[in-house]
């Protein structure tokens, strides 16, 4: 039994992963003896109705200077943001405008507000990326947030008009501190903006991939009414969005600050439809899973005995999961391409398969590609059109285990 995060309940898992590496633990051969695991179970809060991991991986072990994950790796991600920026600027700034957001990494957003002279001021542990973000013109400073730094934030600069956080959120499991800190960062009029991969998508397209250390929380808005509810903050709006493979952007504010948009209402009857505030959804959810792994090794196998060649596109933190939960093997995948640099050269937590850059996928295409970044298809594949003509065919397993051209 652990105690629920958000409302202290007890709760047991409906399930585990079994023991998984630090998802965005790449490594060379010479740490594989010293790597640590940790268990993965996931569970369902009857009471507050939060999903959430009831074991966690210490923060600093997962955030720190050597931070694997660079925003800006995806072009489609760039101009997400950018639009991000836009609309934030358009609809969400009063005079004298500050911009605030957590989880900046390389500046990836907050350079939009850079460059027109808006203050911001982006809060990101991982020393590595924030170094990027301040080289280019982004304000950073390197620490974990929390409501004792929204305190020093205040003293320092003032209130802020818009929090922003992307792909952040969901990854605190202190995240009371942080909403209580926002509670107190924000203007009377200011709002909390923040997106995160929906617990609806996940349901419904059986993504456990998004299941790994650094996601404490899978987000509804059954959930975080609950949550903001405690800090006298609510959800005014709900936006969904196509990114990482389904995700809900939502605006919060003050209690009683902003009309409350109809789509709030429309969303929490969708997620009751959908089962989101049942056990029973998440039993089922496991027997999906389960088919999933089943369905996805079955294929590798027949591919090995049949002389084929697979080769991993995307070292994703999601993909540690799925090698890790599945057994993929480096005799099932012979490497992952991808084009972080921090990642080349290194192998892949816990499944060990070597992580090449692009240049050796384009140069030796195998017969299949196992798209590991499954959430990035649109802009993978229309730049792999030649992969494909040469005869080359992508394995997906979200929404299902498939072979597509
Ligand atoms: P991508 C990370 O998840 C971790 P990951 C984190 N927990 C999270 O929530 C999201 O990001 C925001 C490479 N690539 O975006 C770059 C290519 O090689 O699915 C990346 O290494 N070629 C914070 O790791 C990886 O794939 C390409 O053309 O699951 C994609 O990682 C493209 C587009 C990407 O996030
Ligand atoms: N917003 C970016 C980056 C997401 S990666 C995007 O969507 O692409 C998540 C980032 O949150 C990491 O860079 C990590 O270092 C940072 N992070 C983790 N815990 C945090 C905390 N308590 N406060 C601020 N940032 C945090
Ligand atoms: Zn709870």
């Amino acid at each position: 039994m652990a105690d629920c995060l958000i409302c202290g309940s007890e709760l047991s898992p409906f399930m585990t992963f079994g023991k998984m590496p630090v998802a965005n633990g790449f490594l060379a051969p010479d740490q594989f003896a010293f790597e640590a695991f940790y268990e993965l179970p996931v569970g369902f809060c009857a009471e507050c109705k939060m999903v959430q991991l009831t074991e966690l991986v210490e923060p600093d072990k997962m955030f720190h200077d050597n931070y694997a994950f660079y925003s800006s790796t995806s072009a489609a991600m760039a101009k997400h943001f950018e639009e991000f920026a836009d609309l934030v600027r358009e609809k969400y700034l009063g005079p004298n405008p500050f911009v605030v957001e957590i989880g900046s990494n390389d500046g990836i957003m907050l350079r939009h507000f850079a460059k027109v002279g808006i203050q911001h001021l982006g809060i990101e542990p991982s020393a590595n990326v924030a170094a990027e973000a301040c080289k280019r013109g982004v304000e950073t400073i390197c620490e974990f947030f929390d409501e004792n730094l929204a305190r020093r934030i205040v003293a320092q600069h003032g209130q802020a008009d818009a929090f922003l956080g992307a792909n952040v959120m969901c990854h605190i499991p202190t995240i009371h501190s942080v909403v209580a800190g926002v509670a107190l960062l924000l203007k009377p009029k200011g709002v909390l903006i923040f997106e995160d991969p929906y617990l609806g998508d996940i349901i419904e397209k059986t993504s456990y991939d998004q299941i790994y250390d650094e996601h404490a929380f899978y987000f509804c808005v059954t959930s975080l009414d609950y949550l903001f509810a405690q800090h006298g903050l609510e959800i005014v709006d709900v936006i969904p969005q196509k990114t990482h493979g389904g995700s809900m952007r939502y605006i919060v504010a003050h209690k009683g600050a902003w009309p409350v948009s109809a789509a709030v209402a429309a969303q929490r009857a969708k997620e009751q439809a959908l089962g989101l505030g049942k056990a029973s959804t998440y039993e089922k959810f496991r027997a999906k899973v389960e088919k999933s792994r089943d369905d996805l090794m079955a294929l590798l196998r027949k591919l090995k005995s049949d002389g084929k060649r697979v080769v991993g596109y995307g070292a994703t933190s999601k993909s540690t999961t799925v090698m890790n939960y599945c057994g993929i093997t480096p005799d099932l995948v012979e490497f992952v391409s991808d084009t972080t640099p921090i990642k080349q050269g290194k192998f892949t937590p816990g499944s060990h398969i070597p992580v090449k850059p692009h240049e050796e996928f384009a140069s030796q295409p195998p017969d299949y590609a196992l798209l590991f970044a499954w959430n990035h298809a649109a802009e993978i594949k229309a730049k792999e059109s030649a992969f494909v003509t040469g005869g080359g065919r992508w394995i997906v397993y979200v929404p299902r285990v498939e072979i597509q051209s």
